[in-house]
């Protein structure tokens, strides 16, 4: 899968992607990150990328020349590339919607902007979509990118190790992970749940997901009620609530 970055901070998003997971699968052939600097687009001698906003207010606004002349000479066939500006007001990212991108065969584009806003056209008639990743404000687009990048790349095939299968992460999809533990079984007084140490795995998977039903209903009640119970986990959440 092949992602450009269009950012004026170029530095930012060369190192994370320079590091671990990401550099291995960049390394394997997996994907690949292009990072372009907006600014080598600028047309004025003086490679401004902002200006005032049109009608006042606070703030500069991204200009929309750079971002039409780099998708112009980088990527001029539309159908080639899916360019997604990155936008406190876009439509939220999620886990189905990184599932979807990972699934996309054209080439994806990452608008970051910088200032309060960028100039209204670019998304109008540039951009195929606009995501925000959340409902809290960042200094620019250039985190977001990363975000997208990340969690959509360790959905590739081949990107992560085995260690993290598919399968495992099926069974949790929906409701907040339990607990886990490492040795030593003690530490300091702190006891591993003796459970874990059975060898009973009918028991430990059992108790697993008790613990997350438990954990989701307390801090995410939200997603319990959107998730569909089994019979047994029906059975463990009565179960929890007598408890209490
Ligand atoms: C007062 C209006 N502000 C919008 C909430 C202006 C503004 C603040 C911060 C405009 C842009 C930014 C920079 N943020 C992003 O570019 C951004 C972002 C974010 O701040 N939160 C979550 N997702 C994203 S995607 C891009």
């Amino acid at each position: 899968m092949k992602f450009n970055v269009v950012t004026i901070f170029p530095e930012i998003v060369h190192a994370y992607v320079g590091m671990s997971i990401l550099k291995r699968a960049v390394e394997k052939n997996l994907i690949t990150v292009d990072i372009h600097n907006l600014r080598d687009y600028a047309e004025d001698k003086h490679k401004m990328v902002d200006d005032y906003p049109y009608g006042g207010g606070s703030g500069m606004v991204m200009k929309p020349e750079p971002f039409f002349r780099i998708a112009e000479s980088i990527w001029p066939q539309k159908n080639k590339r899916k360019i997604i500006a990155l936008s406190p007001k876009g439509r939220l990212f999620t886990q189905e919607l990184a599932s979807e991108i990972s699934r996309e065969s054209r080439d994806i584009v990452l608008l970051c902007g910088r200032y309060e806003a960028i100039d209204e056209r670019v998304m109008q008639h540039l951009a195929d979509d606009e995501i925000s990743i959340g409902d809290y404000i960042l200094t620019g687009g250039e985190l977001p990118a990363l975000v997208i990048i990340d969690a959509v790349s360790r959905l590739l095939t081949g990107v992560l190790g085995d260690s993290h299968s598919a399968k495992e992460e099926s069974f949790s999809w929906g409701l907040l992970d339990y607990p886990h533990y490492t040795r030593p079984d003690e530490y300091d007084g702190m006891a591993v749940p003796r459970v874990l140490l059975s060898g009973n795995h009918n028991e430990i998977t059992l108790w697993r997901k008790k613990q997350a039903l438990k954990i989701t209903q307390k801090r995410r009640p939200d997603l319990l009620r959107k998730y569909s119970l089994t019979q047994d986990e029906q059975r463990l959440l009565n179960d929890i609530k007598e408890e209490l």
